[in-house]
């Protein structure tokens, strides 16, 4: 293994320092807040959802077409491309409703009052609970349920991005850091795995049916197949379902 640390001493202070390159270092910085002022557009549904067709973004995006495939006519959405590596994220409308600048984002115009919500495993239990689908009520099968999306969220964002961000876009490749990453997802998978060994058998990307995680492949996402695997393993309910951008087909309107 290469020795790397005699190269950097960490300082007692960490301060912020713009220069340290890397594919994503002109969006990013260590406040948060909007940048600039950016009005989000609003369609015609309640449900309007801001996102992109990255692992995070599509779980949304097939929770809301699961709903309509089950019937649930009130799930139809407007899907507004957030460009993250443009800094749309930070823009005023953005941040108004998700304060961490991340996407998926949802915004419900159905009540009296617009409810914002943020965090991709928020969104899936919101859209669960408003229309009463795809969490069981059991509360033994939904505590198993509730395990494998908590599950999710507390590793697959973390995990797979903090993977994919020493080994894609980092402009130093530290091993240390490659190797503990993708030992960590490794293992990530590998739980899913058994689950799925468990639950289910998987056929031509297909997961078949099950009480509880259950899950599809292939969702037509542009990243690595482990992310994709893994998250999901989010939406209890998944059959394979092919999205691009914020949403399929589905008023997936840019706003450039
Ligand atoms: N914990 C968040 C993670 C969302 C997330 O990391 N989104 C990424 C895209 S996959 C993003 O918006 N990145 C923009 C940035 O970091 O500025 C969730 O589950 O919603």
């Amino acid at each position: 293994m290469t020795d790397t640390t005699t190269a950097y001493v960490p300082p007692k202070v960490w301060v912020w320092n713009k220069g340290s390159g890397g594919r994503f270092a002109n969006i990013n910085r260590p406040i948060a807040g909007a940048t600039h002022e950016n009005e989000l557009p609003v369609g015609k549904h309640p449900l309007q959802l801001y996102s992109l067709g990255t692992p995070n973004g599509v779980k949304v995006t097939i929770m809301l077409e699961e709903l309509l495939a089950a019937g649930h006519k009130g799930a139809e959405y407007d899907a507004w491309l957030i460009k993250i590596g443009d800094g749309d994220q930070f823009g005023s409308g953005f941040v108004a409703i998700n304060p961490n600048s991340k996407i998926p984002a949802l915004l419900d115009r159905g009540g009296a009052k617009p409810i914002r919500v943020f965090e991709t495993g928020s969104i899936l239990l919101y859209l669960a609970d408003k229309f009463g689908a795809f969490v069981p009520k059991d509360v033994g099968a939904r505590a198993e349920c509730l395990s494998g999306l908590f599950w999710q969220m507390g590793s697959a964002p973390y995990l797979g991005g903090g993977f994919g961000h020493f080994y894609a876009y980092a402009t130093v490749k530290i091993e240390y850091a490659i190797d503990r990453f993708a030992m960590e997802v490794k293992r990530q998978l590998d739980v899913l795995d058994r689950r799925l060994a468990e639950t289910g058998p998987m056929s031509r990307g297909r997961i078949t049916p099950s009480p509880t995680w259950r899950s599809s492949r292939g969702m037509g996402c542009s990243r690595s197949t482990a992310s994709c695997t893994t998250i999901a393993a989010s939406s209890c309910r998944c059959r394979t379902t092919s999205t691009s951008g914020a949403g399929r087909g589905r008023s997936p309107r840019g706003r450039r």
